[in-house]
């Protein structure tokens, strides 16, 4: 009995720094449409609105001048593309979705449906994920995993939809190089399934004010909302 509870917290010490430690942004980006120079594409790839040290299940802060990318009014087929200095091995999409809610009077910026394409060095293209859907009013970041795709130096993210305002965007962006979880609450291996080990998990990091049990605001406050949020992603289980 003692060995297992060894095992798991030494399973679960590797699992964190390992969640940590591979997510990683873009060097630099540019946009097809950007409202203002308040709103720029660069609010999705510098940490703006996160805290200094974040998860991807860190609540991003709602929306207000220089921490999102917002489009012109009514732009068409709005894109970002993101850069990397090196070639990236890239195995999941973290996505933290506009949350209108703040300065704005339309709550419904929201990406709803959208494709990454991702380059090589020469421009060529080598994979597409196409039509991936995106939920509104998520604070946190939403996950994708996919093939691997290796030697990206950069990924373009094609909004095909959103929740209905002439305004469209996102928060924040990042990448890794594998599959770190299916969704929030994955947080111990195996990665895609949830089980006892996962709530033993979330359970250690809360008492221990990780930002990965800090899943709902107010960030840097560890409370029942967390607890509720991390049950609520527990129940909707990986897909
Ligand atoms: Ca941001
Ligand atoms: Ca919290």
């Amino acid at each position: 009995m003692r060995f297992a509870v060894l095992l798991s917290v030494l399973v679960l010490s590797v699992c964190v720094s390992s969640s940590l430690g591979q997510l990683f942004q873009p060097d630099s980006a540019v946009a097809s449409s950007e409202f203002s120079s308040s709103y720029l594409i660069g609010n999705t790839i510098d940490g703006s609105g996160l805290p200094g040290v974040w998860s991807f299940n860190t609540p991003h802060a709602t929306y207000v001048q220089n921490n999102h990318w917002t489009t012109q009014f009514g732009a068409v087929d709005p894109n970002a593309t993101f850069f990397f200095d090196e070639p990236k091995t890239i195995r999941q999409f973290f996505l933290w979705n506009h949350r209108s809610n703040g300065v704005a009077a339309d709550p419904n910026y929201a990406v709803k449906r959208f494709t990454l394409t991702f380059f090589d060095g020469d421009g060529e293209v080598l994979a597409t994920v196409e039509d991936l859907p995106a939920e509104q009013n998520v604070a946190r970041a939403q996950l994708y995993a996919f093939e691997v795709v290796e030697g990206v130096r950069s990924v373009r993210v094609d909004i095909l939809e959103n929740y209905g305002s002439p305004y469209k965007g996102f928060a924040e962006v990042a990448f890794s190089p594998t599959v770190l979880a299916c969704n929030g609450a994955d947080l111990a291996p195996p990665v895609g399934i949830l089980n006892f080990f996962d709530l033993a998990t979330f359970l250690d990091l809360f008492n221990n004010q990780d930002p990965l049990a800090d899943l709902a605001e107010p960030v840097g406050v560890f409370n029942f909302f967390d607890v509720s949020a991390y049950i609520d992603l527990y129940n909707a289980g990986c897909l």
